[in-house]
């Protein structure tokens, strides 16, 4: 900054003189301030009232200060801390900490450029001076370089055993009757509507239940019970099997009406 300072200082010096000489106002013997040759190394002098200013060389070495009496050190300006310089040249080198790059340091260095991440599923992530893995279900670590059991008890719900799987996670083998990723469903065993005449279906665990209404029986409800297998039509009548009832078809005679009958299956 020291350096910026007086550069500019001389730099806004000279130009004043110079317009000064161009306009005529500037005596001669002001001039004199540089005769006695203050500045060094080759400096230009430039004389400005009763003060002067040495405009210091930029090569092939380089100076600085206000006689030009010190070697320009780069680094002054670098934006850097941990600075190495040729004196006297333009040329520094930034030594960078760390997770940083780049001439002045000022890159991130990016650290999955090495593929530090095993598995081709797996993810990394750069981050400052790190980096991070994104491991797949079914490895784990650091580098995703360990297998990562997935099952647990209650992994797999409702009886189902588990198995990993490799670069996948876990897999559930389901106890009959369920289903679902965990085996965490009850399978809908009325969804094919088993039960027949109107009986009302109840999901079981790998079962159904079938409850039929008045007249009909059997597993799914598709048998017509025969309400007149008790004969219950006297002096010679025909008896009519109906749906949860008969009728009697009575012999020439006879007349009467016919017991109704019914057969309740409990629910
Ligand atoms: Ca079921
Ligand atoms: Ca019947």
């Amino acid at each position: 900054m020291e350096f910026g300072r007086v550069w500019s200082r001389h730099q806004r010096t000279l130009l004043i003189t110079m317009m000064m000489f161009k306009m005529g106002l500037l005596c001669t013997a002001a001039a004199d301030t540089c005769l006695s040759s203050p500045c060094n190394n080759g400096a230009t002098c430039v004389d400005h009232l009763e003060d002067y200013a040495c405009l210091c060389p930029k090569g092939p070495v380089w100076y600085t200060g206000a006689y030009c009496d010190d070697l320009y050190d780069p680094c002054s300006l670098a934006p850097c801390t941990n600075c190495t310089s040729q004196p006297g040249t333009s040329a520094y080198t930034c030594h960078c900490p760390d997770g940083l790059t780049g001439l002045n340091c000022t890159e991130d260095v990016d650290e999955c450029q090495s593929n530090p991440c095993e598995g081709a599923r797996s993810n990394c992530v750069n981050g400052e001076n790190s980096y991070s893995c994104l491991c797949p279900l079914g490895s784990g670590g650091e580098d995703c370089q360990g297998n990562v059991t997935t099952c647990s008890e209650e992994t797999c719900q409702n009886g189902g055993t588990c198995m990993d799987i490799p670069d996948f996670g876990h897999r559930c083998q389901c106890a009959a009757g369920y289903h679902g990723m965990d085996c965490e469903e009850n399978v809908d065993e009325c969804s094919s509507e088993p039960c027949h005449n109107g009986a009302i279906c109840k999901d079981r665990v790998d079962a159904y239940q079938c409850f039929c209404v008045p007249g009909f029986q059997g597993y799914h409800c598709d048998l017509d019970i025969n309400e007149c297998a008790s004969q219950p039509c006297q002096n010679n009548g025909t008896c009519l099997d109906q749906v949860d009832h008969y009728g009697c078809d009575c012999a020439p005679g006879f007349k009467g009406e016919a017991l109704l009958s019914y057969i309740w299956l409990g629910f």
